[in-house]
């Protein structure tokens, strides 16, 4: 129960959603839910993590893989296909907690005959450079086939084509099955080899990747297909390793390597499932989200993060942007630190890039890339949109404004260290990028003599739509805070590791900006809340027009017309793309009391358009605090279902934003998790406020927090702990207003 995402009857207007909803991958690549018949107009897709590349239109993007899937099926020289044959039954699904995409399929010949086509496939998380697929022919009367089954060379890009096939072999008659890519800018190498192994009682007839079947109602056509994809970043021969490794994985047979692959990721589900009782469909939702984000996390790799649609295709140009640290992070960091290590580490690596992005708008310290791929370089252009009346590229000030991306990169250290208790970052690399994130603010920051303090001007914020803004709270709060702890770090590197502080600053000539990031963090104006506790969004927004989201909307001439940019409908109007205070407020919790949140939430939740994905999610969290149980819950479930039910925007003005949502995947976790049981970990130590919505009579979680691993079990009235790690007592936390050290291994407690 609550593992089954499916869906019965075909409906082709839901070939693009259903592309996404029902992905699979591992981490290392992701692959659309398509059907085998379907080609790049259904926009099938094996997306590359790692790989991207710039065919010199300017524009950067993962590169796609050829579909190895890829099979044609005719009988009398007509195709069968459900795209437009006569389906008698359909059904597609995903066992999420394994990991495998499933179709059955029923046709009906012009003859009368019925033909059962069904699949299994799945991304290996044991092997990350494998996918496997088991196809079945079956019919209920003696009937010939013609199967085409081959790797599909006409790959679906958003701007490619994306590389040559520089070698090719064939073996056993079949052609292009094992080649070898090039991409076009970085002449980065991959490997695919595909073995297709057959298996039946039928007579059959292979010419290269032709099989002329004749299928009888007793016995059926099994085709196994094993694809290896291998990176020549990761090997120096990738040719030579898919081979090898192609003919290993084939060698153990499909059981085997299934296996393997599910041992994993149900090891992976032992740590990351959130299990709830009395309510169904939040429960597949909350358990949908984390798989959506457990096969697009980079388990193998530092070398990236998660990008903004998953491995869900080459939207967004499959970039990571401040999505993984505010709105993903913590779900690795309290279900497998290593994995949010990994994620925080690629930040590190990129520091350099930072650096020079900063420069080149002429600014000192680090500026980290609003859309930052594999080079850490920034992938976001000046003119990301096109306006949809007059064809003209819109400026979008994303790249050189949102300077809030360097405080949340800082952020994501100031967590991994504030919930793991690991500090040992700090001596890979962390101090310098915290550093360098708070000499940027300092250098991009005016000092303004009259008011005596540091302002941040010419913004944008969290809210995309009012771009070019003066002292936007969330930037303004979350720079104080990057100070904060850049401050703290040097308090602790001194204290702990004076050697290695006094050579970094020494590296970093960081000498002189030590006075000058202590005096912003004392002087950074941070707006405070008005009489009626509510923040002013940036210098002026009161002053905007203040209407509803419906009466903006009745303006819009087009349905998918941009709001923002320079003369959107938004931009003079106190309507929000997304949260931004109630962003800050949730991020930083401890800083406002009780009413100040409501204040906020209240003001802003009625101008919200929610025209992000990542916004219903903050709305639920702080709805959660504020004890508004009924809308903390719609919320949540808003955000936990967007990629099951499809209901997201597609386009941005004329730009393709579809794909799965990984930011509000994270953030569904968050609000389960953080908002409704209340866990906090903070200076304070850990502690626990929970309040589960009406319909759910209990829910468990397990976590990692500080050297501790738990189980936890909520219900309504009930905490109970069992500590699972190493560390079998000892664990102190607060409930209820009191603190409890557990003795031995397990605690119930009521709340
Ligand atoms: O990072 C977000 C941004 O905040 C809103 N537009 C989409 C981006 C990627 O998810």
């Amino acid at each position: 129960m609550g593992w089954l995402v499916s869906e019965e009857n075909f409906d082709k207007s839901k070939i693009e959603l259903f592309g996404s909803k029902f992905c699979i991958g591992n981490g290392n690549f992701g692959y659309r839910g398509t059907l085998e018949e379907y080609g790049k107009e259904q926009l099938c897709a094996l997306t590359l993590s790692e790989i991207y590349d710039d065919n010199g239109c300017g524009w950067r993007e993962p590169v796609n893989m050829p579909n190895p899937f890829h099979i044609n099926l005719s009988v009398g020289g007509g195709n069968i296909s459900v795209l437009g044959s006569n389906v008698a039954k359909h059904e597609q699904s995903l066992d999420i907690k394994h990991g495998i995409h499933s179709r059955n399929t029923t046709f009906v010949t012009g003859s009368g005959s019925r033909v059962s086509v069904s699949s299994e496939r799945f991304a290996s998380m044991a092997a990350p450079e494998l996918i496997a697929e088991k196809y079945m022919l079956s019919a209920d009367s003696d009937i010939d086939i013609v199967m085409n089954a081959g790797p599909d060379m006409d790959v679906w890009d958003i701007n490619g084509p994306h590389f040559n096939v520089i070698r090719s072999e064939s073996s056993g008659g079949n052609t292009d099955n094992h080649f070898l890519i090039e991409t076009i800018e970085k002449k980065y190498q991959v490997s695919m080899c595909v073995s297709y192994l057959v298996q039946t009682g039928c007579d059959y007839k292979q010419d290269g990747n032709q099989y002329t079947i004749h299928l009888t109602k007793d016995d059926s056509f099994l085709l196994t297909t094993y694809a290896v994809i291998t990176k020549g970043i990761h090997c120096a021969d990738p040719f030579a390793e898919s081979r090898a490794k192609c003919e290993c994985f084939a060698g153990k047979g499909f059981d085997q390597v299934l296996k393997e692959h599910e041992a994993v990721i149900e090891k992976r589900w032992r740590s990351y499932d959130i299990e709830i009782e009395g309510d169904p469909y939040a429960q597949l939702a909350v358990r949908y989200s984390i798989y959506l984000l457990l096969i697009a996390a980079p388990f193998h790799t530092e070398g990236i993060a998660i990008p903004a649609r998953g491995l869900s295709g080459q939207v967004y140009k499959g970039a990571m942007f401040w999505d993984t640290e505010i709105y993903m992070l913590q779900m690795f960091l309290f279900e497998e630190p290593e994995i949010a290590k990994n994620l925080v580490m690629y930040r590190v690596k990129h520091l350099k890039e930072a650096l020079e992005k900063a420069a080149e708008f002429g600014y000192e310290g680090a500026f980290y890339p609003w859309e930052s791929q594999e080079t850490g370089k920034d992938g976001c252009t000046l003119y990301n949109l096109t306006d949809i009346f007059t064809g003209r590229k819109m400026r979008t000030y994303f790249r050189d404004k949102q300077i809030h991306i360097s405080p949340d990169v800082v952020f994501g250290l100031y967590k991994y260290m504030e919930i793991t208790g690991d500090y040992s970052i700090l001596l890979q690399g962390g101090t310098e990028v915290i550093l360098e994130c708070a000499r940027f603010l300092y250098s991009y920051s005016y000092f303004k003599k009259s008011r005596n303090r540091y302002e941040l001007l010419d913004v944008t914020g969290a809210d995309e739509y009012h771009e070019r803004v003066n002292n936007n709270a969330y930037t303004n709060y979350m720079a104080k805070m990057a100070l904060k702890c850049a401050v703290d770090t040097r308090a602790y590197m001194e204290k702990n590791h004076k050697a290695e502080w006094d050579s970094i600053v020494k590296k970093l000539k960081f000498e002189d900006d030590l006075a000058h990031i202590d005096e912003m963090h004392r002087l950074i104006y941070t707006p405070a809340p008005g009489k009626d506790g509510v923040i002013e969004q940036f210098d002026g927004y009161f002053k905007e027009e203040d209407l509803s989201v419906r009466e903006l909307y009745s303006r819009r001439i087009k349905e998918n017309e941009y709001l923002g940019s320079l003369c959107g409908l938004a931009v003079n109007t106190q309507i929000l793309k997304q949260a931004d205070v109630v962003l800050m407020m949730s991020l930083r919790p401890d800083q406002f009391t009780k009413e100040e949140k409501r204040a906020n939430w209240d003001y802003y939740e009625k101008r919200t358009e929610h025209g992000s994905s990542l916004s219903t999610c903050i709305y639920a969290l702080l709805a959660a605090e504020i004890d508004e149980k009924t809308y903390a819950y719609d919320y949540m479930m808003k955000a936990a279902t967007i990629d099951l039910v499809g209901n997201y925007k597609l386009y941005l003005g004329d730009l393709y934003i579809g794909g799965t949502h990984p930011a509000a995947n994270g953030g569904t976790w968050m609000v389960t998790v953080l908002g409704f049981g209340g866990l906090r970990v903070n200076a304070d130590g850990v502690s626990f406020v929970p309040d589960l919505p009406d319909s759910w009579n209990s829910m468990s979680y397990h976590f990692a927090c500080r050297g501790y691993e738990a189980d936890c079990k909520l219900t309504k009235t009930t905490m109970t702990l069992h500590l699972t790690g190493q560390k079998k007592s000892g664990f102190l936390f607060n409930i209820g207003g009191k603190t409890y050290e557990m003795t031995d291994d397990s605690i119930t407690v009521n709340y």
